[in-house]
């Protein structure tokens, strides 16, 4: 836990560290001056304190000195705003060639969606080394987009596009937030921002894409509402699925089975053949329900279904025009 504690986050993108900067240049700027002042202050004091009756001499003012506590913070400040706004203008200016990805916030999720129709859910994969500009929209109350490691932060506001842009300089995983109160659940309106090296991302966004065995599969995992027995919270009443692939699963009466393609199968056509032990049989047979190849499409997305993957219950219950973010202004 301590080792997780960090004052400041990993600098994780190539304005982090313009950021930063910044912040620090203001830091000491600000440091230097409180301590001398208050060193001054205190020296004066002392050295000039009253030892007598005698009144000391007037001072009729001095015009170098004024030129001079005048010029001199004029200077540091008009550098500290040169500084500051060319940062802000880094911020606010996408390079050209920076990758889309369109962004939409609602009560209490991030769903993202990627040129290639790859959509995901409070995750955002994208590559490392390449700038990627999101835009952004709500569909109900204000939002915000922050993810401290990059040091962006954007308000993301229903009826009209906002857009941030960043490049990830290292591969990992890094916090999502939603930095406005946007009601009951805010807290939990969080994701994670997963940088991958470009090849990595690559497989990922072919895994992901629209046609792909698996894509389908996991349309139908919506689709036959599997999703609503088999989702990973507390109301499930069906057991997780993920990493389920080639794993020893306990039965009912002490038996055992590999989780392999044919006991996939088997579970979704019959799943009265085999309990899970420790579950009750009641999820209906699919047996007439699908064709093959939708048996197909099932088996290879839950192959592919790793751990945290499981898709929200309310992606199922709600029609997927929901998510689609509009087409951004020309
Ligand atoms: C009504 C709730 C319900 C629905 C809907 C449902 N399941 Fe199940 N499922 C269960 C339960 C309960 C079990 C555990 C008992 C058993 O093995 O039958 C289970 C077991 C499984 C297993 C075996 C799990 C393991 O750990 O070995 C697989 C695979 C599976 N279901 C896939 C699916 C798929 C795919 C769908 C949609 C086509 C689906 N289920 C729909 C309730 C459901
Ligand atoms: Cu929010």
């Amino acid at each position: 836990m301590e080792a997780d504690f960090e004052l400041f986050p990993a600098q994780a993108s190539t304005i982090a560290p313009l950021v930063d900067g910044v912040f620090w240049e203001l830091t000491a700027v600000t440091a230097f001056f409180t301590v001398l002042i208050a060193v001054m202050i205190m020296v004066f004091a002392i050295k000039y304190r009253r030892r007598s009756q005698e009144l000391p001499r007037r001072i009729e003012g001095s015009l170098r000195l004024e030129l001079f506590w005048t010029i001199v913070p004029l200077v540091i400040v008009m550098y500290l705003f040169y500084h500051s706004t060319s940062v802000y203008f880094t911020m606010i200016t996408p390079p050209a060639d920076a990758m889309d990805v369109y962004v939409v916030g609602r009560q209490w999720m991030w769903a993202m969606q990627h040129t290639g129709g790859q959509r995901e859910i409070n995750t955002l994969h994208v590559p490392v080394g390449r700038p990627v500009k999101l835009t952004m929209t709500s569909q109900d109350v204000i939002h915000s987009f922050f993810v401290p490691a990059f040091r962006i932060k954007q308000d993301v506001l229903p009826g009209r596009y906002t857009t941030l842009w960043f490049q990830a300089t290292r591969t990992g995983k890094f916090h999502l937030f939603c930095t406005e109160y946007c009601g009951t659940n805010h807290s939990t309106m969080r994701g994670t921002v997963h940088v991958m090296e470009p090849r990595d991302f690559e497989l990922w966004q072919e895994s992901q894409a629209d046609g792909s065995l698996a894509a389908e599969g996991r349309k139908l995992f919506l689709k036959l509402q599997c999703v609503v027995c088999h989702s990973a919270d507390a109301r499930a009443r069906g057991p997780v699925l993920e990493e389920l692939y080639r794993k020893d699963v306990p039965l009912e009466a002490g038996l055992r089975a590999t989780a392999d393609d044919n006991y996939l199968r088997e579970s979704i056509l019959n799943p009265r053949a085999k309990i899970v032990a420790g579950y009750q049989p009641i999820m209906p047979p699919y047996e007439g329900e699908v064709t093959e190849e939708q048996v197909i499409q099932l088996v290879a997305y839950l192959k592919t279904l790793g751990r945290g993957q499981t898709p929200l219950r309310v992606e199922a219950t709600q029609p997927p025009a929901a998510y689609r973010a509009p087409e951004p202004p020309k």
